[in-house]
């Protein structure tokens, strides 16, 4: 079963269209939603999702406040090898990764969260712009704040918006040299159709001289993976069962938590991880004007996360319109950072 819309990490439902700007006196100024997914295609979108016969919640519901923290979370762990893989390769490779996409450009980071991997590379990088997108403005506004103190000599600017569906840059975010950087792996939580449309609108406001760095996650030991989608903990469980939460409060319905468990595991035929709430006993949920029972062992699928080979995940790009100029790996885990330049 396939998540009705697979979305990253900080996305919500509203586009660019339904931001607003607050402080517009400041040249960085901060755009942001005016609720946290408050838009009238959400429970539309929710009611969907959880009447099909296979019911599915969007991963974006992932990332109310406690979700982006519960996440945070995630990327602490010992059994979730994304992050920690991903910020070595940058440690190892960084100098000439900076080499490769050239310094002074105008860095768009996409879902940039708290700021810190992108702060980490600004040395090397030494963007003249840093543009940080997230739905979630709550981080990004301190986050900003400390990096203009320590970059005082880099422009920035916060966009609260909706990337995945759309991406609309305002007039004051600089056309030359626009290096994308979309870190995180991020991309598995789109449908391998979803992620090549996603590229393509990226490569689409990358320019001539524009480019992407990006991090993507490659096949590995299943055991690895199934690890690091049911950590011992519970935290990845906790993050899931929290969507229960969040739709609770946006379409007013009844979920018990204790009624559910968390389901994570590699998919091999798919080629993907996915998570699913499994309801341990028969579930009654009920919402103003309607509902749905939920027989025991029945799942809603919260998430997909798409595990590339390195093969897949270039021809993906190139398929977008990108040449995948660099590819960096790991010694001891398999996952990518790779530089693509828009192709000629
Ligand atoms: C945000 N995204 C890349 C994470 C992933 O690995 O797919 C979300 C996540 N879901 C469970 N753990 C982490």
């Amino acid at each position: 079963m396939i998540a009705k819309t697979a979305t990253s990490p900080g996305q919500g439902a509203s586009g660019a269209s339904a931001a607003r700007m607050i402080n517009p006196m400041m040249t960085s100024c901060i755009t942001e939603q005016p609720d946290t997914l408050a838009n009238a295609h959400v429970p539309a979108e929710l009611f969907d999702g959880l009447g099909a016969r296979n019911a599915t919640i969007s991963p974006k519901f992932l990332y109310d406040a406690l979700g982006s923290k519960l996440f945070e979370a995630i990327c602490e762990l010992p059994e979730y090898y994304p992050t920690r893989t991903e910020a070595a390769i940058f440690a190892r490779h960084g100098a000439e990764m900076a080499r490769v996409a050239g310094i002074g450009s105008t860095l768009v980071d996409l879902g940039a969260g708290n700021c810190a991997k992108a702060a980490s590379l600004f040395p090397l990088l030494r963007p003249s712009q840093y543009v940080a997108i997230d739905i979630s403005t709550e981080f990004l506004h301190d986050a900003l704040n400390r990096l203009r103190q320590r970059f005082p000599h880099i422009a920035m600017e916060a966009l609260g918006l909706d990337f995945s569906s759309g991406l609309e840059l305002p007039g004051d975010v600089r056309a030359e040299k626009r290096l994308f950087f979309y870190p995180g792996s991020s991309l598995g939580n789109f449908t391998p159709p979803e992620a090549r449309a996603f590229l393509r609108r990226l490569r689409r406001q990358c320019g001539p001289d524009g480019g992407l760095l990006i991090g993507i996650d490659l096949v590995k030991d299943k055991a690895v993976m199934d690890a690091a989608y049911d950590d011992a903990l519970g935290v990845t469980a906790a993050f899931n069962l929290n969507v229960l939460n969040h739709v609770n409060g946006l379409i007013g319905s009844d979920f018990d938590i204790r009624g559910w468990r968390h389901v994570g595991f590699y998919n091999e035929a798919m080629g993907r991880v996915e998570m699913h709430l499994e309801a341990k006993t028969p579930q009654q949920v009920r919402w103003p004007g309607g509902g749905r029972d939920f027989a025991a062992g029945e799942r809603i699928h919260t998430e997909n996360s798409y595990k590339y080979r390195q093969a897949d995940a270039i021809s993906l790009l190139e398929q977008a319109g990108f040449e995948a100029t660099r590819v960096w790996t790991d010694p001891h885990c398999p996952f990518a950072v790779i530089h693509a330049q828009a192709a000629g």
